[in-house]
């Protein structure tokens, strides 16, 4: 009996058939001269040959590129360059992130990317009996661990930093293996899960707890393309779903729906396990959780550079607002501004080492080297830690980071695009406290003498509808408003802090 991968589109796709797809895949790249190392950029929308693509990279040794969907031509073209990709895998005729692709090619094509491959391309309809025959159905030889070598680069996953453009993550074959395992193992998944996977398969969080956990453990994903509350519901009410991973976005999602459908709640009633991370679940949104099904749901901690380091447990406590334990094979430590390790309750920044932490960042020597002290990644989170060990996240030293519906942003990034815009003379974006995205952005804008304070209002829209054209579609600023200068201290710092209390934190119509 084979068993089952992934479940798309109402049809059931076996392990075996993923994994002959992937050797079609890795044998194409090679006889198109694409080495071990190389770079592939993945750009398209969620589908089960992303899964079977990113097993082709592994066993090739290939480094696996995934690009943001909603990226614009500037922020893609960014990460085809600054990786070097050789190749670039796209989705199907007519979606936007073909199109995105087409202005890349047409305007400037990126000097290194030689090959563009639709996805529909990679799988042949049929698969030959013989493109099967290599399979094991060890899930270890799924997956081949240490193969081309432990710490030999496998994924780069860009992120956005305090400073304008994103920066790959460099992950270890070592690093996606021990760090998904141990996450695997600690929340108890088996080839018996069906996991709900509707989070995006560019960053770690849906990429490796959803698609390396289930090559790792031989579950199945039940994929899909986006998420949609409904659906979700849905798997578990006829498909069998046991699991779900989200980030708290959605969870507020599924609370709106289940206040709109009470009667649904019962399908999640058999489920096994619901976990949430990429941003603070509410304390509010847990209980009313808990109260509409019966299940808490297990929040955990992690980080690009990082993976997963914290995670409340499975059996045992799961205490809202906190993220828990330290994962096993992570070691977390909090210091304070005085380099000292905090008392119970004071606050330090979370610093970590272990398992999941990156190689460093992509041709980025001197990033890399300020992002770690004496071997310690240092987060920019800060948290304060229990008696009894759990800590709890309360915020991030830089203002200029924010986190929206779980995407990471760079304040800086959205500010130089704003600048460019011929009414601005200046700009600063910061993230407002947001009941459903968790933060959204505003805008300040300083705007040339030369407006009028009449048409102030269509000013600021005509510069949102410009960052909306330049930027991924969750970087637009939702409010925006022109001021007569930004606020500055002493060394004309723009003081952030000021500018949110400014705003305010009343929720607009979005
Ligand atoms: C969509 N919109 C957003 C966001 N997503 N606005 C702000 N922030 C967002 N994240 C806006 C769109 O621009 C659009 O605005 C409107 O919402 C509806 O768009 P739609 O595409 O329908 O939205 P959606 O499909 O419902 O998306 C919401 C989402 C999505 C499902 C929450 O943002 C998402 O998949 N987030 C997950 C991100 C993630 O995986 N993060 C993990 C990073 P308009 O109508 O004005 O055009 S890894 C990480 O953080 C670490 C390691 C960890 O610990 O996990
Ligand atoms: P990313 O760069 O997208 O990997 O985002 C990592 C960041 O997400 C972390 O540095 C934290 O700021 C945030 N994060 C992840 N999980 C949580 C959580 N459970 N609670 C609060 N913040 C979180």
């Amino acid at each position: 009996m084979e068993r089952p991968a992934v479940v798309w589109g109402g049809r059931t796709y076996a392990f075996e058939e993923l994994h002959g797809w992937a050797n079609a895949h890795a044998d194409r790249l090679r006889a198109l001269g694409v080495r071990r190392g190389d770079r592939v950029a993945v750009f398209a929308e969620t589908c089960p040959e992303i899964i079977a693509t990113l097993v082709g990279h592994l066993e090739a040794g290939v480094i696996h590129v995934p690009i943001n969907t909603r990226y614009r031509a500037d922020e893609a073209r960014h990460i085809l360059e600054d990786s070097g990709a050789v190749a670039v895998l796209t989705g199907r005729p007519g979606d936007e992130c073909n199109e995105v692709l087409e202005e890349i090619l047409r305007n400037k094509r990126p000097p290194q990317l030689r090959h563009v491959i639709t996805l529909p391309e990679v799988l042949p309809s049929s698969p030959s009996k013989q493109i099967f025959s290599s399979f094991s159905s060890s899930p270890k030889q799924r997956f081949p661990s240490g193969l081309p070598s432990d710490d030999d680069v496998a994924m780069l996953i860009y992120t956005s930093g305090t400073t304008g453009k994103s920066k790959g993550v460099a992950l270890s074959y070592r690093a996606l293996e021990e760090n998904t395992r141990a996450m695997m193992d600690l929340w108890q998944f088996t080839e018996t899960d069906r996991l709900v996977l509707a989070l995006p398969l560019f960053h770690v969080h849906g990429l490796c707890l959803g698609a390396v956990g289930a090559l790792l453990t031989g579950f199945t994903l039940l994929l899909e393309e986006r998420f949609d509350a409904a659906r979700v519901i849905d798997a578990f009410a006829h498909e069998g779903a046991t699991a779900f991973m989200g980030v708290p976005t959605m969870y507020v999602r599924l609370l709106e729906y289940l206040e709109g459908h009470p009667e649904t709640a019962a399908a999640f009633r058999k489920a096994r396990l619901f976990t949430a991370g990429s941003a603070p679940l509410p304390a509010p949104d847990f209980v009313a959780f808990r109260e509409k099904t019966g299940h808490a749901i297990l929040e955990r901690y992690g980080m690009s550079e990082t993976l997963f380091t914290l995670s409340n447990p499975l059996d045992g406590e799961r205490r809202p607002g906190t993220v828990g334990l330290p994962v096993p094979g992570c070691q977390v430590r909090l210091v304070d501004d005085e380099g000292r390790e905090p008392a119970v309750g004071e606050l330090g920044e979370i610093h970590v080492k272990g398992s999941g932490v990156m190689n460093g960042y992509w041709q980025r020597p001197g990033e890399t080297a300020a992002a770690f002290r004496d071997g310690w990644f240092l987060t920019g989170d800060v948290a304060r830690r229990d008696a009894d060990g759990y800590v709890t996240i309360v915020g991030r030293s830089s203002v200029d980071i924010i986190k929206s519906g779980g995407f990471k942003i760079s304040a800086r990034e959205i500010e130089d695009v704003l600048r460019r815009h011929p009414a601005v003379k200046d700009a600063a974006v910061v993230g407002l406290p947001d009941r459903v995205w968790g933060q959204r952005i505003a805008a300040a804008l300083v705007l040339e003498d030369a407006v009028r304070a009449e048409e102030t209002g269509a000013v600021c829209e005509a510069v949102a509808a410009f960052a909306a054209e330049h930027l991924a579609d969750f970087k637009k600023p939702r409010e925006v408003r022109a001021v007569p200068e930004l606020p500055r201290n002493a060394l004309g710092k723009v003081q952030k802090h000021v500018l949110v209390k400014a705003f305010g934190s009343s929720s607009p119509a979005r």
